[in-house]
C-alpha cells in the first residue's frame, strides 16, 4: 500500500507556523522523516488560515523539493494552488482532489493531463457525503467516465470514498468498505483507492489503534493508498504486516524493514 505522508500539512501548528515565516526548517525535516518511514508520497497542504494559497503552495513544494525525491501530492481547493504547485513539481504529481462535480471536473482533469499527474477523485457532489455504498460507487463511476474523456489514463485515478470520524458517522464504516470492494468491478483496469486515513479516529480517544484496525481491514477490501501518519512506527507494522498476509509482499523475518525502505 503506498502511504502518502500527511503531515506537512498547515492545520498542524509547526507547519502554519513555517509557512508564515517562511522557515523550511520543520518542513524539510518531515519530509525527511516520513520518508525514512516508507512514505511514497508528501501529501502537501497550505491549511486553512493562509490568506495566499497561491504563494504559500509555491514555497510548500520548493522547500519540500530540496529536502527529498518523493513524488508530491497536492492537496488544496483552490485550484490556483494547485496548478501553482503542478509547475514546480519536479516529477508527476497527484492533485488531491475533485468531486463529481462537471465543472471541477473539467479544471482537474484538463490540468492533469497537461502536467501528467494523477488525481483524488472524491466520492461527493453538490448534495455532500452519501449516506451508502451504492451512491458512492454512482459518484465514482461519474468519475471514471470523465477521467477516461479527458484522455486521463484510470490506473492513474485514486478514488476517496470519505472517511468520517468513526465517532459522528459511525454508520459510514461498512458503506466505505463496501465502497472499496466495489470500486474494483467499476471497469478493466479498475481505478486506484485512497482514503484520509487519520480522519477516521478525530476526536476520539485511542487514536492510533483505530487509525491501524481501520487499515488493515480497508486493506483486506483492496485499498491502494492512504494520506497517513507515516511517523506512527506501529501503523507501518500493521500495514507492512496486510501486506504480507495478504500475499502482497514475500514474508521475511526482516519484513518491516523491508516494506519501509521500498517508499511505493
Ligand atoms: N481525503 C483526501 N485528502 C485529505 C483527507 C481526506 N486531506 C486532508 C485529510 N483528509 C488527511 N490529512 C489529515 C491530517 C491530519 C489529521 C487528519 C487528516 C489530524 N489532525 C489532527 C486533528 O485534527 O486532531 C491535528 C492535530 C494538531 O493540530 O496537532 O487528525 O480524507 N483526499
Amino acid at each position: 500500500m503506498i502511504i502518502i505522508g500527511e503531515r506537512i500539512n498547515g492545520m498542524f501548528r509547526d507547519i502554519a507556523r513555517a509557512i508564515r515565516e517562511k522557515d523550511p526548517g520543520p518542513v524539510q525535516e518531515w519530509a525527511r522523516k516520513q520518508e525514512a518511514m516508507g512514505a511514497g508520497y508528501l501529501d502537501i497542504n497550505v491549511g486553512p488560515a493562509v490568506a495566499d494559497r497561491v504563494s504559500a503552495m509555491r514555497w510548500l513544494v520548493e522547500v519540500t523539493q530540496e529536502a527529498t525525491k518523493l513524488p508530491l501530492c497536492l492537496d488544496s481547493t483552490d485550484y490556483d494552488a494547485i496548478e501553482a504547485g503542478l509547475e514546480i513539481c519536479k516529477q508527476p504529481a497527484m492533485i488531491n482532489s475533485v468531486p463529481a462535480i462537471a465543472e471541477k471536473m473539467d479544471r482537474i482533469f484538463t490540468m492533469a493531463s497537461k502536467y501528467n499527474a494523477e488525481v483524488i477523485g472524491l466520492a461527493m457532489n453538490e448534495e455532500g457525503i452519501p449516506k451508502d455504498a451504492e451512491s458512492r460507487v454512482a459518484l465514482a463511476m461519474e468519475l471514471v467516465a470523465n477521467c477516461d474523456a479527458y484522455g486521463v489514463p484510470i490506473d492513474s485515478l485514486y478514488i476517496d470514498p470519505l472517511v468520517l470520524p468513526c465517532n459522528v458517522g459511525q454508520a459510514h464504516g461498512p458503506e466505505v468498505f463496501e465502497t472499496l470492494r466495489q470500486i474494483k468491478l467499476l471497469s478493466d483496469p479498475p481505478p486506484k483507492t485512497v482514503v484520509g486515513l487519520s480522519n477516521i479516529s478525530q476526536g476520539t480517544k485511542n487514536r492510533e489503534l483505530i487509525n491501524r484496525t481501520f487499515a488493515v481491514m480497508a486493506m483486506a477490501c483492496g485499498l491502494d493508498a492512504a494520506i497517513a501518519d507515516a511517523c506512527d512506527e506501529e501503523l507501518i507494522a500493521a500495514i507492512a504486516t496486510a501486506r504480507v498476509l495478504l500475499n502482497m509482499d514475500i514474508y521475511c523475518d526482516s519484513y518491516v524493514d523491508v516494506f519501509k525502505s521500498q517508499n511505493q
